[in-house]
């Protein structure tokens, strides 16, 4: 895929559902009908009129909305407006983004550290084997006297981060809780998507032989001495754009910490009770995920705020560690969910009992800093099998849910791509594409609970958004799509020599913060991103970003079913 001139009707470049809304948006002002035609001759199947949106929070700009929903005949399309412009091919069919539900997780599989990646499964991207991670000194941030400076610990494997080749356990904390909970809504569908890797041919469904590879190197991170987690495995400094097997720079565990070690019992926890289902191929793993996640909650309740502050630690210690941070400095979320995970596998209610679980009325929505809705989620999916339901905290969930999901579907017909993303500034922060997916996420749950399909079509709004919908005319996924990132900040992908990156990958997204210095086609919130592999504020590509777009794509692959 090379990068074409971006053309002034934006649409999903992948398709659409034969019976879901199908909306195109024109850019050029000046159109007034438009026709869907077969990509194959032009000719004309469906004829409409534009109807005029007014954008009222963005990027002020007049958009013409093309609602092609009536047209439901499968096959291969485009759009043209009364002016002579076309969109971009896309199809009508069932399963439309089932292709997509693959490389999403697939994308897992490419950031494995310490293995060699073989054509057989990695196709032109295969690779040497990068940070073997089986000699891993501590930290003097992290000496104890069990083991002190000097120590050497291993615990391979895991994914590397993002675009770069670090490990850190908050942000594989949200990460596997988001995809942990897809599995545990849509276990038949996960069970259908195969990612070609070395474990499709064993019993265990791909999703989750992928989040093992990153779950047994979590479970190297906890101190078998005391029960607290490392905040992450690192360099003392970014590596350079290289691939993963030409770094030979000392690698090391840091200081644990309350949001680590809090996230790592929630994720332990929910996937004790997910993997007892494969006790037979995976023998004793559900049970040992277990008795982490209780020994991880017991350090927590010692240490209830040993925050992660890389600035006060390089003040006291040397090597200076520059690394990504993750510093999260409030817990009360971390608590909620990792209570809400251990009550919820072990039937024990003191968990819940130790924390305020309905604390105030915010719903955040989940990011590695705030994951008290992955807790919140957890309890409603889990509704039935709740033991000693605590008082009325179910029924007041639903309520704050919908109320949530109302708030976001006010978007859909205030926004200049008709999308829930971006009816506020504020959406377009660091990784504001997650954001996108995590809002779809929400409105899933919404659905989930309500049958009402109002949440499930907002939901595919935002789907929309991403894979081309969108202010920049940008399919944010790498390879899926026509006008997609070419240039993500991803050391393997730059590195690699190869024309096309490695595919699968969401970027982070319009921002306009300007944190990596690089000049932006736009300072207008929506349309602040630039495919260059120096934007890491708009370009880069990372874990917690890819989780809840395979949540989104596997979620609305499975209710389309229905
Ligand atoms: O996603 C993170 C974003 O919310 C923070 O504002 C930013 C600065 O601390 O860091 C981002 O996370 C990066 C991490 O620190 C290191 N690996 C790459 C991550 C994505 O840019």
């Amino acid at each position: 895929a090379q990068n074409k001139q971006i053309s002034d009707i934006r649409l999903n470049q992948i398709g659409f559902y034969p019976n879901a809304p199908k909306i195109a948006i024109i850019t050029d002002n000046s159109s007034i009908s438009f026709n869907v035609v077969r990509s194959t001759d032009n000719s004309k199947v469906f004829h409409g009129e534009l109807k005029k949106i007014r954008a009222i929070t963005t990027s002020q700009k007049e958009t013409l909305i093309a609602d092609f929903s009536a047209f439901n005949k499968v096959g291969r399309y485009k759009i043209e407006s009364d002016k002579g412009i076309y969109s971009s091919t896309f199809d009508i069919k069932p399963a439309v983004h089932h292709t997509l539900a693959i490389a999403a997780v697939k994308a897992y599989y490419y950031q494995r550290a310490s293995t060699a990646l073989p054509e057989k499964y990695a196709g032109k991207w295969n690779r040497l084997a990068g940070h073997p991670d089986d000699q891993v000194l501590i930290h003097p941030s992290a000496a104890t006297e069990q083991r002190p400076v000097g120590t050497l610990i291993s615990a391979p494997g895991g994914w590397y981060d993002a675009g770069d080749y670090n490990k850190y356990i908050v942000n594989s904390g949200v990460t596997m809780g988001t995809m942990l909970s897809l599995y545990e809504d849509f276990p038949d569908y996960v069970k259908m998507v195969n990612t070609n890797i070395p474990e499709s041919r064993n019993a265990v469904p791909d999703l989750i032989d992928e989040l093992i590879w990153n779950l047994r190197w979590m479970l190297k991170m906890q101190d078998p001495n005391d029960g607290g987690v490392y905040n992450k495995l690192t360099n003392a400094s970014f590596d350079g754009m290289v691939m993963p097997n030409i770094t030979r720079l000392p690698r090391y565990v840091v200081q644990k910490g309350t949001a680590a070690t809090l996230d790592f019992a929630a994720v332990t926890a929910q996937a004790g009770r997910l993997l007892k289902r494969y006790e037979k191929d995976l023998p004793g793993l559900a049970d040992s995920c277990l008795a982490s996640s209780k020994r991880a909650w017991a350090w927590a309740i010692k240490n209830p705020g040993m925050e992660y502050d890389q600035h006060m630690i390089n003040e006291k210690f040397r090597p200076k560690v520059t690394t990504g941070g993750y510093g999260d400095k409030n817990f009360y979320d971390e608590f909620i969910w990792a209570a809400v995970e251990l009550y919820i596998t072990t039937g024990d209610v003191s968990f819940y009992r130790a924390v305020n679980i309905l604390p105030d009325e915010r719903m955040p929505l989940p990011s590695w800093g705030n994951v008290r809705l992955l807790g919140y989620y957890s309890l409603l999916r889990n509704e039935t099998k709740l033991i000693d339901k605590p008082n009325n905290d179910i029924e007041i969930l639903k309520e704050r849910l919908i109320k949530t999901a109302d708030r976001l579907l006010v978007g859909v017909s205030h926004t200049p791509y008709f999308a829930v993303m971006g009816q506020d500034q504020k959406d377009f922060g660091w990784g504001s594409n997650s954001l996108a997916a995590n809002q779809g996420i929400a409105l899933i749950q919404a659905y989930k609970i309500s049958e009402d399909k109002k949440y499930l079509d907002a939901a595919l709004s935002n789907l929309d958004y991403l894979l081309g919908r969108n202010a920049t005319g940008y399919s944010f996924v790498t390879g899926i799509g026509v006008n997609t990132p070419m240039h993500p900040h991803h050391r393997p992908s730059v590195a690699d020599k190869i024309v096309d990156p490695i595919p699968g990958l969401l970027v982070g997204g319009p921002n306009p913060g300007k944190q990596d210095g690089i000049a932006l086609p736009s300072s207008i919130p929506d349309e602040a991103y630039v495919d260059n592999q120096g934007s890491f504020a708009t370009n880069e590509i990372a874990i917690n970003w890819n989780a809840p777009l395979v949540y989104l794509v596997y979620g609305i692959e499975a209710l389309q079913f229905k």
